[in-house]
């Protein structure tokens, strides 16, 4: 086990937060730079989704919108307990299902009945969010969440009205809840449902009946820091499948477009292109990958034998973050409203390898060597490695096309692995440790002259 300084170090750790290299002369940026909100929410690498509500008593994956809200009974909920489950897999964020397809809200929301206040529940005094945006605050990770637009209850949905209604959900959870990191909008939209007794398919215009553009303005004006999270941004875009995998390449830049070739919104956008990116695209659109630590996105007990090993876990962590996206891990609690032991067992393995992993490289550049084309770094006593973790100082834009990584044996230089697309990160697993005198990273291809901010070498635990 790590010590707790290098624990503690390990997860406040602000990746490419460093100075700059000492440059003759200032490099200036190249194409679409992050903002000040993404270049924070780069820094989270690993982040937790929460899939809970009332589907998690009637084993759904999508409510109809007609469940009784007395359904939702998580007799012993503990935040605390849930968020230390995820602080297990070193998880910096948590995103919470404030309100599911199903239309039940997690908070007494003043915007529609169908909530935590008409649960017997904590006799009807409930407010899952609170409990979990505290309980993540004293854990030092951070929280965001989950607004579903479709919404399978609402009476008004389809009609003008509904938008009023969900940016006023929105704004309490942008005013009520404290600082929230990220605000994530899926993609499913309309379709059959309960609306309010009608009982009928409500099928919308995903291109314009949401007006995504002046909601998106709300959230800037209540939480600028927030990420706003949907297929197409406009901060975080989806990475185009729910397995939780990167393309190979993963361009930070995107230039999305629609289904059918034309503007993309959330909901229609040619997937597709959303592992890959644009390469030098003209947005910073990094990726965010989605999936579930289980088959399903809510608990559901026959999964329970289903859960990810670590060793999934791993595997998902080098295909995610290992290319520069993010890794959103869904664990979801159960009808206890608890995580179950077999989930913090995967998470818990998993998190120790990390850790351990990355606690101490074998060898890394310093600071002066990251300015130059090439670098050298040499390898103390041999010490096998067999991680090559490399950085771009992205507040420069994304500008490596790339790269070779070679190590000195027997007076020659051999080739051990290679990359495109950098950016904020770039994790290369070798597939067994490589012992050298030393090892160069050779820049190949370079849109303006590399900037990076980490080249170092690691072996796995
Ligand atoms: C999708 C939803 O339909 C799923 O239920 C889940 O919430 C997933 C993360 O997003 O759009």
């Amino acid at each position: 086990m790590m010590d707790a300084t290098s624990r503690r170090a390990f997860l406040t750790g602000l990746a490419g937060a460093a100075a700059l290299p000492a440059f003759a002369a200032k490099p200036t940026p190249f194409g679409a730079v992050p903002s000040h909100r993404q270049l924070l929410w780069h820094q989270l690498e690993t982040t937790a989704f929460l899939h809970f509500t009332i589907n998690t008593f009637t084993d759904k994956e999508w409510g109809y919108g007609d469940e009784d809200p007395n359904l939702f009974q998580p007799a012993k909920f503990d935040a605390d307990a849930i968020v230390d489950a995820l602080a297990l897999a070193n998880m910096r964020g948590v995103i919470l299902t404030c309100k599911h397809h199903d239309g039940f809200c997690l908070w007494p929301t003043k915007t529609t009945e169908r909530s935590v206040r008409s649960s017997s529940w904590r006799n009807g005094q409930g407010d899952v969010v609170r409990e979990l945006s505290a309980a993540a605050r004293r854990r030092n990770m951070k929280f965001g969440v989950y607004l579903s637009p479709w919404d399978r209850n609402n009476a008004a949905y389809g009609t003008p009205a509904y938008i009023g209604i969900y940016r006023r959900q929105l704004t309490e959870l942008l005013t009520d809840y404290g600082p929230i990191f990220e605000v994530w909008h899926d993609g499913a939209n309309g379709g059959d449902g309960y609306y309010g007794g009608a009982r009928e398919k409500r099928m919308i215009d995903k291109t314009t009946y949401y007006d995504w553009p002046n909601t998106w303005e709300l959230v800037r004006k209540l939480q600028p820091e927030a990420v706003i999270f949907s297929d197409v941004g406009p901060d975080v875009r989806w990475v185009g499948n729910e397995r939780g995998i990167a393309g190979d390449p993963c361009w930070a830049t995107y230039d999305p477009v629609g289904e059918s070739g034309g503007p993309a919104s959330p909901g229609d956008v040619r997937a597709k292109d959303s592992p890959t990116g644009t390469k030098h695209g003209t947005k910073w659109l990094p990726a965010e990958c989605d999936v579930s630590i289980r088959p399903g996105w809510f608990w559901h007990a026959q999964e329970t034998a289903r859960v990810k090993t670590p060793k999934q876990l791993i595997d998902l962590y080098y295909q995610s973050v290992g290319r520069g996206a993010t890794f959103l891990l869904n664990v979801p609690p159960n009808r206890d409203g608890l995580i179950d032991d077999a989930d913090k067992a995967s998470l818990k393995a998993y998190g120790e390898y990390v850790r351990k992993t990355f606690a101490q490289p074998v060898a890394q550049a310093s600071t002066k060597q990251l300015a130059k084309p090439e670098i050298v770094v040499d390898i103390p006593a041999h010490t096998p490695f067999n991680v090559v973790r490399i950085k771009e100082d992205i507040r420069l834009g994304q500008r490596v096309e790339a790269v070779m990584v070679e190590a000195f044996v027997a007076g020659a230089w051999n080739p051990l692995a290679s990359a495109t697309s950098i950016g904020p990160r770039r994790i290369l697993r070798l597939d067994k440790p490589a012992t050298a005198a030393k090892v160069r990273l050779r820049v190949t291809q370079t849109a303006a002259p590399a900037v990076l901010s980490e080249f170092a070498l690691f072996r796995e635990a």
